[in-house]
C-alpha cells in the first residue's frame, strides 16, 4: 500500500501535477507514513527522473518547471510534519542560500528544513544570492555556519566566492562553510577550501553538527 503511494508521488512529480502531488502527500501523512520516506522514496526519484528526461531531450524547460512545482507543493505539505515535535534548543545559527546565478531552491530548502528540525536556527537568504549577501546575513544573524548550494556547473564557482568574501570580511576563522548541490563533490569542496560537503539533507545535518562541535 505504501509502495503504491510512493510510486504515485513519484509519478505526480514526473507528470508535473502540483495539486495531485500535494493531495498524495496529505494522504500519505493521514495514513501515518514517514514524511522523510515520502521524500526519499517518492519525490526525489520523481524529480531525478524529470532531470534525466530533460538531459535526454525528452523534456523541455516547462516540464522542469512544473516538475519542480509539483515537488515543492508536496514538500509544503510534508515539511511541517518533519519539524513537528522536535526539541527547540538552538544547536547553532546557520545561513543558507543558493549562489549567484542559480535559481534552484528545492534542495537548499530541504536542507534548511532538516537543519531546523534538528535544532539549528536557519536564516535562508533564498536563491541567486551574491557572496556579499551571505556575508551580510552572517553578520546580521551571528551565524557560525554557512551553507552554499549550487546545482549548475556554471554557478558552482560562486561557492568559492562566498568563502573568499568571508575571508575578506575577516570572518573566515569564525564561520564554517559547507557546500552541496548535485554537481558538488568532496574533491570540489576541498579544492575551494570549504569545511565540508554533504550529498543530501540527512548527511547535511550530520555534517553541520560535526562542524559546529569541533
Ligand atoms: C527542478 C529543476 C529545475 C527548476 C528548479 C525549480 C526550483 N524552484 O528549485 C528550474 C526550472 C528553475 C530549473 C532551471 C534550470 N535548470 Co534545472 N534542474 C532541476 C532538476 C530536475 C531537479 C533539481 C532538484 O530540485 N532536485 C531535488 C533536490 C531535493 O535535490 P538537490 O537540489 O540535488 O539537493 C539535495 C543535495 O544536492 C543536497 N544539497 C543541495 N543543496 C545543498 C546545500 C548544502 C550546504 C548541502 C550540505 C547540501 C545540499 O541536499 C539536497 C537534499 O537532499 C535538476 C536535475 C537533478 N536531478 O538535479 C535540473 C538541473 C540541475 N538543471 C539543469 C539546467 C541545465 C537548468 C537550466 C540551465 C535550464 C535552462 N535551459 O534554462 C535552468 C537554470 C536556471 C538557473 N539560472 O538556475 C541541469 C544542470 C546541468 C549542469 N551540469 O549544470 C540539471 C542537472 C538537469 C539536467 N540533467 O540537465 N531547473
Amino acid at each position: 500500500m505504501s509502495d503504491e503511494l510512493y510510486d504515485k508521488l513519484c509519478q505526480s512529480v514526473v507528470d508535473g501535477e502540483p495539486e495531485e502531488a500535494a493531495e498524495l502527500a496529505q494522504m500519505a501523512l493521514d495514513q501515518g507514513l514517514d514524511p522523510l520516506d515520502c521524500i526519499n522514496r517518492g519525490l526525489t526519484p520523481g524529480i531525478d527522473r524529470v532531470g534525466e528526461l530533460f538531459a535526454t531531450g525528452d523534456y523541455y524547460l516547462p516540464d522542469l518547471i512544473i516538475g519542480g512545482d509539483a515537488m515543492k507543493a508536496a514538500l509544503a505539505v510534508l515539511e511541517p510534519a518533519l519539524t513537528q515535535g522536535r526539541e527547540r534548543q538552538i544547536v547553532a545559527r546557520v545561513v543558507l542560500g543558493t549562489v549567484q546565478g542559480d535559481l534552484h531552491e528545492i534542495g537548499k530548502t530541504l536542507v534548511g528544513t532538516m537543519l531546523t528540525a534538528n535544532g539549528f536556527q536557519v536564516t535562508d537568504i533564498g536563491v541567486d544570492k551574491p557572496a556579499s549577501e551571505f556575508v551580510a546575513a552572517v553578520k546580521d544573524s551571528g551565524s557560525t555556519l554557512v551553507g552554499a548550494s549550487a546545482l549548475l556547473t556554471t554557478t558552482m564557482l560562486h561557492q568559492q566566492d562566498v568563502i573568499e568574501a568571508l575571508k575578506e570580511a575577516g570572518l573566515r576563522d569564525k564561520v564554517k562553510v559547507m557546500v552541496g548541490g548535485a554537481p558538488i563533490t568532496e574533491t570540489w569542496a576541498d579544492k575551494i577550501g570549504a569545511d565540508g560537503y554533504a550529498e543530501d539533507a540527512i548527511s547535511a545535518v550530520a555534517l553541520a553538527k560535526k562542524l559546529v562541535s569541533g
